[in-house]
């Protein structure tokens, strides 16, 4: 078997990038080692910059997105009983987010690569990468219990955290970065109509708080909890009434609840893989970077490194022009690091740290009450909010 780009990975960056490859006639080949329910349950990113969006409607896989996705041109953030609200159209000069969740945003992309003839492969079973430093670039793997051997130019990693692409670099070749959070989030999808039509990110002494959407009759709520918690030390009633205290109480009443259908715990941690290019594999998403949520970037992320890849790629295969594709992890990196900035930033200023010192505590509730009274602080919260320029 051949083909010019071997994807591995059918998470949101390698569908993406399959797909904008594949629409500019770039042979390409996907191989996901879990099953496609699988891939299509997780639930995960809910906000999408506009750089994402035009990322999407470029891949053809942006007309649900724009039917039922909800445009949000600012958010709130409560600090204990008060409530601020982050006007992004004023502070960006109009721009705005798209809700709309991975989840949604991964089933179009499978759908139009489907619709547009793109092969993947799914729970493939032992992928393994070679001689990507070499002159003969190859994955093998297992496809329906058969052993497969996929001769090609590229390869792109695009199999997130825990994937085979990254481990696949010799150590000695990569430098990686990683700060661990003393917490973790714990999230809920219930069925109720979200409790406003705009984010809320809660900072309060019991713990930071989000309450966000999926639309306006499915709610996404995340409360901080402690690192090594299990969703069985948390009944549904446990949640909603910790949720409810880390609300000001005006927002915290008129809160509707519901059994949930979803619920699950995420570590926090913020990591980074230098560098992103090694010969002929290239590492793009969740493969080479990792940032808490807070900030709304992994999938953010994901989709610009997929940006700077493919029109390396293009400029390789097109115009025979590999400045780009020589430059893609500089220029990855450089917007990369911003963005782990921005989300620890709002990590740090937002959560409570167990066992933090109190002038560390006093700084960090400072860094709020200035971000919050602040027009330049808000401008830069924004600015970074709705995604910085590609
Ligand atoms: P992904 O991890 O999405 O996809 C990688 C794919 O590669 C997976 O389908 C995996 O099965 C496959 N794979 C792995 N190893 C393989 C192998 N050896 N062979 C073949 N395939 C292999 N981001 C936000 O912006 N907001 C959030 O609220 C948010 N919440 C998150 C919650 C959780 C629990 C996690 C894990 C992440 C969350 N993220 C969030 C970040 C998330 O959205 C990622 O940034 C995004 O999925 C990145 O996409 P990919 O790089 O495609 O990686
Ligand atoms: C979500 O809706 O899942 C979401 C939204 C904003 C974030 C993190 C998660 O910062």
């Amino acid at each position: 078997m051949s083909t010019q780009v071997c994807i591995i990975g059918a998470g949101p960056s390698g569908l993406l990038l399959g797909q904008l490859l594949h629409d500019i006639g770039i042979e390409t080949l996907i191989l996901e080692r879990s099953s496609l329910d699988h891939v299509l349950s997780r639930v995960r990113a809910g906000v999408l910059e506009q750089g994402t969006v035009k990322l999407l409607e470029a891949a053809g896989a942006g007309g649900r997105m724009h039917a039922e996705g909800l445009p949000h041109d600012g958010f709130a953030i409560t600090c204990e009983n008060d409530t601020h609200r982050i006007d992004l159209a004023k502070l960006t000069g109009g721009k705005s987010v798209m809700v709309y969740g991975q989840t949604e945003v991964t089933r179009d992309l499978v759908e139009r690569r489907k619709d547009t003839g793109g092969i993947s492969h799914y729970e493939v079973e032992d992928v393994q990468l070679h001689d990507f430093d070499g002159d003969k670039p190859h994955v093998t793997c297992r496809i329906d219990g058969e052993d497969v051997r996929i001769n090609c130019r590229f390869i792109a990693g695009c199999d997130g955290f825990h994937g085979a692409s990254r481990r696949s670099v010799p150590e000695d070749s990569i430098r990686t970065f990683e700060k661990v959070y003393p917490f973790g989030w714990l999230g809920i999808l219930a069925d109720v109509p979200p409790v406003s039509h705009e984010l809320i990110y809660a900072s309060h002494s019991r713990g930071f708080a989000l309450c966000s959407m999926r639309s306006n009759t499915r709610s996404r709520y995340y409360i901080q909890c402690n690192a090594g918690d299990s969703i069985e030390a948390w009944s549904d009633d446990q949640f909603w009434a910790e949720l409810r205290r880390r609300l000001p109480p005006e927002t915290a009443e008129t809160m509707i609840t519901g059994p949930s259908f979803e619920k699950s715990i995420a570590p926090l941690r913020s990591f980074v893989a230098e560098p992103m290019h090694f010969g002929s594999l290239f590492l793009v998403g969740d493969a080479a970077h990792i940032v808490p949520p807070t900030g709304a970037k992994g999938l953010n992320l994901a989709a610009s490194d997929v940006h700077y890849l493919f029109e390396g790629l293009r400029g390789h295969f097109l115009e025979r022009d590999t400045d780009l594709l020589d430059a893609y992890s500089s220029l990855a990196l450089s917007r990369v690091w911003k963005a782990v900035r921005f989300s620890w930033w709002m990590t740090t200023m937002l959560h409570r740290f167990p066992e933090q010192a109190p002038f560390e505590a006093r700084i960090l509730e400072t860094e709020l009450a200035y971000t919050l009274d602040s027009e330049a602080m808000k401008t830069a919260l924004a600015e970074n909010y709705i995604g910085l320029p590609y």
